[in-house]
């Protein structure tokens, strides 16, 4: 089913409406926000020089740090009285990067999660079970009103206390399970340790899973453990949560809701725009945001867009699976790789478990990395014959598909530790 008919628009008349909200936002960020207006000035340029979509490429780009330095409202457009919702996202350092909401802006954020959630097919009948944390990250709120917008029956469960969250899954038939992919894989492994077969105790029947990136090989394993269809969707807080693209059931890509949102491609160094496929950095623009009209955001996510029309029925662009961001490439002997792509050979490698744990240290002034990888069976480890036949498959793997030699340190199931919201998959030891 397609949730709205904006979805399946001619080209010309998406550009249309893009071209329309465009030139709103742009007279928007001008009259209300002190810092664009100087961004504008500095670059000799004017609301009415945005005549055509390409003219984008007039105006300035934003950055987490710009949104950091006007901390906490700075780059609002709109009054505090006329807030109703803040969400902020998790800034490890420094200032989080907050994030309002008026009345509008809250109905536009349901209206695109219900067009996601049905185009990975959840309909009125289902029951969703939420297991991102409820508070100032924008996953766990952003889904839960789109649901119940669609008709679902939503469980807000929140995270943690994951084996009571396998007991209500169970107890209330959860058909839909949204959350991250990793803790969906932990959601898994604990049922299975409850003495359950997640295949036929529950009833998950669709995965909506975002916040992070997941690999194919992911995607395989949720599929093979639940016996369901997981989808990705893809958001981020500065442009206002989950929300901007999801997977449909061709798994074509995810759909971006491009009457909301005009996205760009660029050459993150060059800061040229890419065109159609080609890979660079992802800059998002808002279309109808009232309280924070964020120009040009420079998200780090690494992906590309395809225009070609859907075998869905759907005619809305479609962004790849992120490949890395353009701060988590790391170089290896010279070998740029993503940590996505390390967890895509793990994952295609037999014995070998779903929870690693990448560390890059500094030896001699090299750049190296280790990585720890659970394997799936403990008696492994007992056998030297069969650990080292494991560990040279794992070597080997690295090498043939990525080109590099990490040291790797098989550890025994569930000796990793977990966590409830996004995994931490990579820890840097080197010094700075
Ligand atoms: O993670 C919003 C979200 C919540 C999206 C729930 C989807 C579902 P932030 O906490 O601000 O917002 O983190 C945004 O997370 O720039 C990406 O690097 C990463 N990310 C989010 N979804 C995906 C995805 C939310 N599907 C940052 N694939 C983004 C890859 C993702 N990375």
């Amino acid at each position: 089913m397609i949730w709205s008919l904006n979805e399946t628009l001619p080209r010309e008349d998406i550009e249309e409406i893009q071209l329309k909200n465009l030139k709103k936002t742009v007279r928007r960020v001008y009259k209300k926000i002190p810092y664009y207006r100087e961004q504008f000035k500095k670059l000799g340029i004017k609301p009415k020089d945005i005549q055509t979509l390409e003219d984008i490429q007039l105006l300035p780009f934003t950055t987490k740090d710009d949104l950091r330095k006007n901390y906490p409202f700075g780059l609002f457009a709109v009054e505090p009285r006329e807030i109703v919702r803040y969400h902020a996202s998790s800034g490890t350092t420094g200032n989080p990067t907050v994030v309002g909401y008026t009345r509008r802006d809250l109905e536009d954020w349901k209206e695109c999660i219900a067009r996601l959630v049905t185009m990975a097919g959840v309909t009125n009948r289902d029951t969703a079970h939420i297991s991102f944390g409820y508070g100032l990250f924008t996953g766990a709120f952003g889904l839960h009103q789109g649901l119940e917008k669609v008709g679902a029956g939503v469980v807000p469960m929140s995270s943690g206390n994951t084996r009571k969250q396998i007991k209500l899954m169970k107890d209330f038939g959860a058909t839909v399970l949204i959350g991250t992919p990793s803790y969906a894989l932990r959601l898994a492994e604990t049922a299975i340790e409850m003495g359950l077969d997640p295949r036929k105790d529950l009833s998950l029947r669709v995965g909506c899973f975002g916040g992070e990136g997941s690999t194919e090989a992911m995607r395989n394993k949720l599929n093979e453990q639940f016996g369901m269809f997981a989808t990705e969707n893809y958001g981020l807080s500065e442009c206002g949560g989950p929300g901007i693209s999801g997977e449909c059931i061709a798994l074509n890509g995810q759909h971006i809701n491009e009457d909301y949102f005009l996205c760009e491609v660029i050459d993150p160094d060059t800061k040229k725009v890419l065109g159609p496929g080609e890979y660079g950095e992802l800059v998002i623009t808002p279309l109808r945001k009232q309280a924070l009209p964020v120009i040009r955001y420079r998200t780090k996510d690494i992906a590309c867009i395809d225009y070609e029309p859907c075998e869905c029925g759907r005619t809305t662009a479609r962004m790849s699976k992120v490949q890395g961001r353009t701060d988590d490439m790391l170089i290896i002997s010279g070998v740029n790789v993503f940590p996505s792509q390390i967890e895509e050979v793990l994952y295609n490698t037999e014995g070998i478990g779903t929870n690693y744990l990448i560390t890059i240290y500094n030896d001699n002034y090299i750049d190296k990395i280790s990585i720890d990888v659970e394997v799936t069976d403990d008696s492994v480890l007992e056998s030297i014959d069969a650990l080292e036949e494991l560990h040279k498959k794992v070597q080997d793997n690295m090498y043939t598909m990525l080109g590099i030699h990490p040291k790797i340190n098989l550890v025994e199931p569930k000796a990793i530790k977990r966590t409830e919201g996004k995994a931490q998959r990579v820890i840097d030891k080197r010094e700075k």
